[in-house]
């Protein structure tokens, strides 16, 4: 191996749920170090760890070589630079030039990790983490229709008959995927039957239950006195 140590900076069933899984299909479960930090504790604002991402975010993932130690932050990041430093785990085409087929792997994965993720996200935090003097009502409104009229349908198409995401291998906009859907089914969307059979497929993959064996960890709400209620902006 290149690199001497991974170590992932983790909260459950959240975003670096997605990086443990990318790891887990890459470098197997004991090949790396996963650090758990409670974020509604806000110990992600401490400096040391805002050195590792002023984004004050996880996923982190520490790689260690000949005693340097880079941070690479963004679930996306984290797992696109998986996929290729690992080709033989297959979680993505080639970066060959003019590859269609990999430009159709990255227009999914972006979609699925930027735009469908923001939509999201505008709905947690407005519905469930913003104090009501902060929250907007209206956009997570208008997310929530934005995602039922436009996405679900063409997630819906794309998936079709197939048994992954893009035809019949799994690939990273699986593991990007599976975690948006679980988290929009959490307000009630992206319910068609074929999107429910697809996550229930993903989540009896093996790798799926290591990465997410503390998912009963996770917790929507954030109380009124916990020290992440009085930094979040968003
Ligand atoms: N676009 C980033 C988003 C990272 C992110 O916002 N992570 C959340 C957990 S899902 C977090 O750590 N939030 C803590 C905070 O912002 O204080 C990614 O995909 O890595």
């Amino acid at each position: 191996m290149a690199y001497d140590k991974f170590t992932l900076y983790h909260h459950p069933a959240s975003r670096s749920s997605r990086a443990r899984w990318a790891l887990i299909e890459t470098l197997g479960n004991e090949g790396f170090d996963l650090v758990t930090f409670d974020l509604y504790e806000a110990s992600q604002y401490d400096d040391d760890f805002l050195k590792k991402n002023p984004n004050h975010a996880v996923p982190v993932l520490a790689v260690t070589k000949d005693n340097e130690t880079h941070h690479i932050f963004e679930s996306g990041a984290i797992i696109l630079w998986l996929a290729d430093s690992f080709p033989t785990a297959e979680l993505a085409p080639l970066a060959n030039n003019f590859s269609l087929e990999r430009a159709t792997f990255l227009q999914w994965f972006t979609f699925v990790s930027n735009s469908f993720d923001a939509m999201l996200w505008q709905i947690r935090l407005n519905e469930e983490l913003l104090p009501t003097e902060k929250a907007d009502t209206k956009t997570p409104t208008r997310y929530r229709e934005k995602i039922t009229t436009d996405v679900e349908p063409q997630l819906v198409a794309q998936l079709a008959d197939n048994a992954y995401f893009l035809g019949d291998k799994f690939s990273a906009v699986d593991i990007i995927l599976t975690h948006c859907l679980l988290w929009a089914q959490m307000y009630g969307l992206c319910t068609h039957d074929k999107l429910n059979a697809y996550v229930e497929r993903m989540m009896a993959r093996p790798s799926f239950l290591q990465a997410y064996d503390d998912m009963d960890k996770f917790n929507p709400a954030l109380s009124d006195d916990a020290p992440l209620k009085d930094k979040l902006i968003g």
